[in-house]
């Protein structure tokens, strides 16, 4: 159908890595780096209608609407198919064809899933690389009649007799571009982007859309969490997984350097976690990607040193801005730009005279999670590591505390299920000051009907005894003063905060009962020196108002859009809310 020129199967190795990077650089689409400054790392400028995830143009094709449920964007399966045939006829004409077998989680681990991507892009051939394991120990494991998850992908562009791309980021438009998903036939379709999770297919397609339909059908949990370790002064380990929306600093916390003296923090991963009931009741969580597609913008040796460590060599850099002795630069690195820039378009650029920034806002690096200095020795182990906490959070400057625990499994469900971030500037039908409501973290990656995906949730609470199961909270680090200044000062500090988490999951911490679960002490998280003891009690407060607003929104606006797939426990949840607080 696609009619590429040649195919090729990729084994993975880094021979295969580098012919690719440097055919790419040959003809002028990957620029190297200065080898004394970043060795082996290579900077991409994508076509300016390629450089996100294109969420209005991301399709659950299930068999029924009611399937795909009400918070993604559906479309007939079988009209989709004959529309994306039509594109694909001869789509890699004068191009290659990769075929990559890869596989998601550990080879040989009983969570892990193979998929093969069929792409036209050598870029992607090399960022899949990166994130997942590819190749020939791939085959090996699928064997004669093992399953894998077909994924087809081409950037749109076919290229006529003698026709070049004369290092131009080859693409289709934005209204010829789909990321389709078949549930049912667990297969994913993707045309017309070579961007991110829009083309990586590994990533969000499968790993969240996909495999949370299997993991529904198969009762695991397939999510848009970071997993880390926290390790005490005395050396116990505990394994905490966090949901929050896009942009919440994900990547930071994944691999946070805590302030407080004697304890430590590993990094599983940033962005996927698949967790499944151990045959000990426990959770268990693995990290099916093998790197890091982190937004490079606001990364900075103070926001996230071991990240800066980790780009050091051997990185992609997607949409960055380029200095004049080869390096790359962007907005937030924590240093001035140093003189005159290339800028992500490929223009000159330089500070104060420009009026655009010169990386894009989601420029993006790719690293593997093995060069993050703070990676856990087991951050593979294909048993998966057991989690005592699960973390929730959005960005809301109020209403919402610095931290609160759940009283139970349900009221943690219910937390997971409203969360959301306040958002600044008016977006698609969101006025500016809104909530966002994005549950769970799985709004554009929720693969089936979300009202079915609360139960899923409700259910795994109740095929464990209660003390196996994680402890749950709700994190908000974006607390605001009524004149706009931050409350708590986030990033590093956030690690007083994960070690209140310890304690309560060892029955210590002190905290509070109040209507609206545990909330700390007030002397039970030490403050950080810019935190006053008045800031910390406002942090702390429970903002009954606040929080009868936040019902009202959640009872009239959010709730209603799950109809009868709501789960009725969630409804008893937000009442037994609501008469607390009035009782307060
Ligand atoms: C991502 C996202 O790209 O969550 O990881 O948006
Ligand atoms: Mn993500």
């Amino acid at each position: 159908m696609t009619r590429p020129d040649a195919i090729e199967w990729c084994d993975g190795s880094k021979a295969e890595y580098d012919r690719l990077m440097k055919q790419m650089a040959d003809s002028g689409l990957a620029i190297p780096l200065n080898p004394e400054k970043r060795p082996g790392c290579y900077l991409f400028r994508s076509d300016a209608s390629d450089v996100a995830r294109v969420e209005n143009r991301t399709y659950i094709a299930a068999r029924s609407q009611e399937e795909a449920g009400p918070t993604n964007n559906w479309i007939d399966p079988d009209g989709l198919k004959e529309t994306m045939k039509e594109l694909y006829e001869g789509c890699m004409k004068g191009r290659t064809m990769y075929v990559i077998p890869f596989c998601m989680g550990p080879v040989g681990s009983d969570i892990a899933r193979i998929g093969i991507e069929i792409t036209d892009s050598p870029y992607v051939v090399a960022n899949m690389h990166i994130m997942t394991r590819v190749g020939s120990k791939v085959l090996k494991a699928l064997g004669e009649d093992g399953e894998f998850i077909p994924a087809l992908h081409s950037i749109g562009k076919p290229l006529a007799e003698g026709e070049h791309d004369h290092g131009k980021w080859p693409c289709a438009p934005l209204d010829k571009k789909y990321i389709s998903h078949f549930p049912e036939e667990r297969t994913i379709w993707s045309f017309g982007s070579g961007y991110g999770g829009n083309a990586l297919l590994g990533k969000k397609c499968l790993s969240l859309r996909i495999a949370s339909v299997i993991a529904r059908d198969e009762g695991w949990m397939a999510e848009h969490m970071l997993i880390l370790s926290v390790i005490n002064p005395a050396g116990r380990k505990k394994y905490i997984v966090a949901a929050f929306p896009s942009a919440c600093g994900k990547t930071n916390l994944a691999m946070i350097i805590p302030t407080i003296p004697g304890w430590k923090v590993e990094t599983i991963g940033d962005d996927i976690a698949w967790m499944k009931l151990g045959r000990d009741g426990r959770l268990y969580a693995i990290n099916p990607e093998t790197g890091f597609f982190g937004v490079a913008p606001g990364t900075s040796l103070e926001s996230n040193p071991n990240a800066m460590k980790s780009l050091e060599s051997d990185s992609i850099f997607t949409n960055t801005a380029l200095t004049a002795d080869g390096d790359v630069w962007w907005e937030g690195i924590g240093y001035e730009a140093p003189g005159k820039l290339i800028d992500w378009n490929g223009n000159e650029w330089e500070a104060g005279k420009a009026e655009k920034p010169a990386s894009h806002p989601n420029a993006r690096f790719t690293v593997a999670a093995a060069k993050c200095p703070a990676v856990a020795a087991e951050w593979e182990d294909p048993a998966g590591v057991p989690i005592s906490a699960i973390l929730f959070g959005g960005r809301r400057p109020d209403t919402i505390p610095l931290i609160h625990q759940a009283r139970n499994w349900n009221h943690g469900v219910f937390m997971g299920s409203i969360v959301g971030s306040r958002i600044t500037t008016a977006a698609l039908d969101l006025k500016a000051g809104t909530v966002r409501r994005d549950p769970f973290a799985m709004l554009p990656f929720c693969g089936y009907n979300m009202g079915d995906y609360f139960r899923h949730w409700v259910d795994l609470g109740t095929r464990t005894q209660a003390g196996k199961l994680p402890e749950i909270f709700y994190v908000n680090w974006f607390r605001k003063t009524a004149d706009d200044n931050w409350l708590w000062p986030g990033y590093r500090e956030n690690s007083r905060v994960l070690k209140w988490v310890f304690e309560r999951c060892d029955g210590e911490g002190k905290a509070e009962e109040t209507p609206i679960g545990f909330v700390p002490a007030l002397d039970a998280i030490d403050r950080p020196a810019d935190v006053s003891a008045a800031d910390m009690a406002e942090l702390l407060a429970v903002d009954r108002e606040g929080w009868l607003n936040e019902i009202e929104s959640i009872r009239s606006e959010h709730y209603p859009k799950f109809g009868d797939r709501l789960p009725e426990v969630l409804i008893d949840e937000l009442d037994g809310l609501e008469d607390r607080l009035k009782k307060m």
